[in-house]
């Protein structure tokens, strides 16, 4: 196990062989390439050795790497490519005499799962009557190679339209320290092949659509802003861009600054970590090595800071907690609505009868400070309305936008703040992000 990836075996520093991982060989470089005509397949034993017997003298190619937690390593040996480069887990050995040796390094990884799902009763876990959402995007950052990435200036220079396929399935990946991965298809997402290092997994500040090219690459082009200059505005300027629909992004926009200010503090942070030391740490050093940031990710909701160490172990830091863990569940509350039936009340008995018609106005919901946080217009034919998307933990305050229509249900005879003494007020409600409701029924019967 090659755990500092330099591709040479040294067992002063505890480089460990590997058992039980299998290593296959074969005549020619397209056969290991294409995993095909092997001449023989093996498994390392249980201290690691494996063996190739019988051979007849020529030039091999021996493959390895096949397991999911398993990351072959650049070695002198690797197979050469035509452009200089070397091809890792493949490499070449020349038999000749009647004993050779060959390491082949490697590293461990981990496979990771994301799942996204709703959380009707807010608890954090998923239970049983709660099912997994499509359609939203979590984002995978390596703080050690994010930091690289900023640092050389390659994050500027990265060019996302050669990465216009994937994009198009909500999955993006700048080289491999940045990874967009949007959950689809009921099912959970799996980061397979994950290096050692230090990561913060957070919901993304907006989803990534299917078949939506140019929108997303205008998404991940902001958020390349945010993390290269902590600056907001361009996503800002364009709320198309942050509509995520749920509760991680309230129509606040505090969610994206706290990202805007404190991933890039995160990043900056872990340029000061000895990143070879925190690896080899067991958890406790490593949670106290890196609480500097740890307090920065703290600050930002639905945020993990995960270690993924040298055997491929993972744990989930979180809260200054450890928990040995590859499944990582992200809690998703859809944002709160008013629903119900705006009608004249012909009969004026409060509520809504079969042949009583639609009325037609403007509904706005003010917060206290008389901003308008969501405005519609009334159906002349259907008597059902809805408001969605609207803020948790905000006083809200729902006025009929004509003021010479008669409310007919029960009057609203609480506070009114002074910014909203001339509007039409009908009601207040309020939803808390630690309960529950999420869904009100307000009727609107209006008087002829
Ligand atoms: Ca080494
Ligand atoms: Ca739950
Ligand atoms: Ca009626």
């Amino acid at each position: 196990m090659d755990k500092n990836g330099n591709g040479v075996k040294e067992l002063a520093k505890l480089e460990l062989s590997i058992p039980k991982i299998q290593v296959a060989l074969y005549k020619t470089a397209d056969d290991a390439k294409n995993d095909q005509n092997a001449v023989a397949k093996t498994t390392t034993n249980a201290v690691g050795m494996y063996s190739f017997t019988k051979l007849a003298k020529g030039t091999y190619f021996m493959r390895y790497g096949f397991e999911t937690n398993l990351k072959p390593v650049v070695q002198s040996s690797s197979l050469a490519n035509a452009d200089g480069t070397k091809t890792a887990g493949i490499v070449q050995v020349n038999v000749n005499q009647l004993m050779g040796f060959q390491d082949l390094a490697a590293k461990r990884t981990a496979n990771l799962t994301v799942t996204p799902f709703e959380d009707l009763n807010i608890n954090g876990v998923k239970d049983a009557n709660e099912s997994i959402m499509n359609g939203k995007t979590v984002i995978f950052i390596n703080l050690e190679k994010t930091a690289d990435l900023i640092q050389s200036g390659r994050l500027n220079d990265f060019n996302l339209n050669s990465q216009i396929t994937s994009a198009l399935s909500g999955s993006l990946d700048i080289e491999d320290a940045i990874l967009f991965r949007t959950s689809a298809k009921g099912a959970a997402i799996q980061l397979p092949n994950v290096d050692s290092g230090m990561y913060i997994m957070m919901r993304s500040p907006f989803n990534l659509t299917l078949g939506d090219l140019l929108g997303n690459l205008s998404k991940i082009n902001a958020l390349v802003s945010i993390l290269t200059t902590g600056d907001v505005e361009k996503l800002l300027d364009d709320p198309s861009l942050i509509a995520t629909g749920d509760a991680a992004t309230a129509p606040d926009n505090e969610y994206l600054k706290s990202v805007a200010k404190y991933v890039p503090e995160a990043i900056r942070a872990v340029s000061a970590l000895n990143i070879d030391k925190y690896l080899e740490a067991d958890v406790q050093t490593s949670l106290n090595m890196t609480k500097q940031i740890m307090n920065v990710v703290s600050a930002l909701p639905a945020t993990r800071v995960i270690k993924v160490d040298l055997n491929g172990d993972t744990y989930d830091l979180t809260g200054f907690k450890f928990t040995k863990t590859t499944n990582f569940d992200f809690g998703i509350r859809k944002l709160p609505q008013l629903t119900g039936k705006i009608f004249t009340d012909a009969n004026q008995n409060g509520v809504f009868d079969t042949s009583e018609k639609a009325y037609s106005t403007g509904l706005t919901v003010y917060d206290r400070d008389g901003r308008v946080l969501k405005t519609i217009t009334t159906s002349k034919i259907l008597t059902s309305y809805t408001m969605d998307k609207l803020p948790f933990d905000t006083q809200m305050y729902v006025g009929i936008n004509d003021a010479n229509a008669v409310f007919g249900g029960k009057k609203y005879s609480g506070y009114i703040p002074a910014s909203l003494k001339d509007k039409n007020i009908i009601a207040a409600p309020y939803f808390s992000s630690k309960d529950s409701l999420q869904n009100l029924t307000l009727d609107i019967p209006i008087l002829p």
